[in-house]
């Protein structure tokens, strides 16, 4: 049986030219798993803006699974994320120049959810293939949690049966090399190796409902 994998990634952000996520998606393109069909999606760095885009994406691929990838300037690894909470704070202003303080993404919802995607399996299988990963509890409190718990407040309210989640991936070298900063970076090859592996993983998980 064919599954459907969305994968997203996001803009460059926060004055850089480019974003892993978004080279990702697009050598993605290219890559071949059998008995995957492999949707990619764009979202912009914009609060509310990001999330509607997601959720029309959704309802336009009918995906079994949702990964969206974003950047983490402070991870060292393969960054697979456990949870969203209900906060938006931005720590810098997003794409569209707003910055949000002390603000649910989604006025009385619950304070968190846990990604619904085998995050342990993703994580060893990442591993496994030779690329650093580790789990994390904390998407942050920018675009990539608010888009992340948006999504997962999205399938809970509608009862969708795809499952859904979040991974963050380092900065590239030249990223790290331009920023002249002391930051741990990882090559595009080394996490499409890794991003491979934990598709796989994905496309093999039962639906959550
Ligand atoms: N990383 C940011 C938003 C977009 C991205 O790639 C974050 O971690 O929230």
């Amino acid at each position: 049986m064919q599954r459907t994998i969305l994968v997203t990634g996001f803009e460059p952000f926060g004055g850089s030219s480019v974003n892993p996520s978004a080279e990702a998606v697009k050598a993605l393109r290219s890559v071949r798993i059998p008995r995957v069909a492999i949707a990619t999606g764009l979202l912009p760095v914009v609060g509310g803006e990001a999330q509607r885009r997601l959720r029309a994406l959704v309802s336009a691929k009918k995906p079994d699974a949702v990964v969206c990838l974003g950047e983490s300037g402070a991870a060292t690894a393969i960054t697979i994320e456990r949870l969203a909470a209900n906060l938006r704070d931005y720590r810098i202003a997003d794409n569209a120049g707003a910055t949000v303080v002390d603000s649910p993404v989604a006025e009385g919802g619950p304070a968190a959810y846990f990604a619904t995607l085998p995050v342990r399996a993703m994580h060893d299988a990442c591993r496994a293939a030779g690329v650093p990963a580790e789990l994390s509890m904390s998407a942050g409190t920018y675009l990539c949690n608010e888009t992340m718990y948006a999504l997962l407040h999205h399938a809970s309210t509608t009862n969708a049966s795809f499952r859904a989640g979040f991974v963050h991936v380092p900065q590239l070298p030249e990223q790290v090399l331009a920023e002249r900063r002391g930051r741990a970076s990882m090559s595009l090859d080394t996490t499409m190796k890794g991003l491979v592996a934990m598709l796989r993983v994905v496309a093999g998980a039962k639906r959550s409902r």
